[in-house]
């Protein structure tokens, strides 16, 4: 039996980090699958998506660097997470930033403008795994590129192209850090079955909720919320009792 804390601690951090604690999740056995950015991912989800406009909303969270033309001595590094860096671009052209991330996996680099992103091994471009525009009430982030960065000891070189003002916003976020497991609600009753999930960064699949215990799926009527009907032989509010 496999234990992980990674995916309780992630799908709480934007909500506490004092609830991020000892708890231990048990890994489900059966149907449930690890979603991948690469295998049916439209859009981030909305737990990495906020997370990154509160650091984008606080002023207390901004650093600011300058870009240089192309990759030299003075390249500034843009390696914090949880911070929006302003980032101020040569005039008119395209600049250049590093980033060095601290854990390996697909670090989503969220910007307030929806210039042009590049990110570079050496010589070689990489291709983002998810690129789409961003609309949240409130938040000066408008698109995100995902990238799937593997090593913690590379200085992968950005581009950044150019940008109304020649200053642009970056807020980069490891997207295994904000996974949320979601259950199949399949008779939708809004109980999601326990033993069909998926643990995501992405948007849920359709009809996957974050509400489970669910222990018939297949009707309606049945679900932890249900009043329990006494005589029968079906425990409808799901309470492994058939007298309550
Ligand atoms: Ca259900
Ligand atoms: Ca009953
Ligand atoms: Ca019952």
């Amino acid at each position: 039996m496999k234990m992980t804390m990674r995916n309780v601690c992630g799908a709480l951090v934007g909500l506490s980090l004092a609830a991020c604690g000892p708890a231990l999740e048990e890994e489900q056995d059966t149907t449930q699958q690890e979603a991948s950015l690469e295998a049916g991912c439209t859009a981030l989800g909305s737990s990495i998506t906020s997370h990154s406009c509160v650091h984008s909303n606080n002023a207390a969270d901004h650093l600011a660097v300058t870009a240089t033309s192309g990759l030299t001595a003075g390249t500034p590094s843009i390696n914090t997470a949880h911070k929006q860096y302003d980032v101020t671009l040569p005039a008119g052209a395209t600049g250049t930033v590093k980033f060095r991330p601290a854990t390996a996996g697909s670090w989503a680099f969220y910007r307030t403008q929806a210039n042009t992103l590049t990110v570079k091994n050496g010589a070689t471009a990489l291709s983002p795994a998810l690129t789409h525009t961003v609309s949240v009430s409130g938040c000066g982030l408008v698109t995100v590129a995902v990238y799937d960065l593997a090593s913690t000891t590379t200085d992968y070189q950005v581009d950044l192209g150019t940008a109304s003002g020649n200053l642009v916003g970056v807020v980069a976020e490891r997207a295994e850090d904000y996974r949320i497991r979601y259950y199949q609600d399949a008779d939708s009753d809004t109980w999601g079955n326990t033993n069909v999930s998926v643990l995501t960064a992405c948007v849920p699949p359709s009809g996957y909720i974050t509400q489970r215990f669910d222990c018939n799926d297949s009707n309606a009527s049945i679900n932890p919320s249900a009043t329990e009907l006494l005589g029968n032989s079906v425990d409808e509010n799901c309470n492994g009792s058939l007298t309550n």
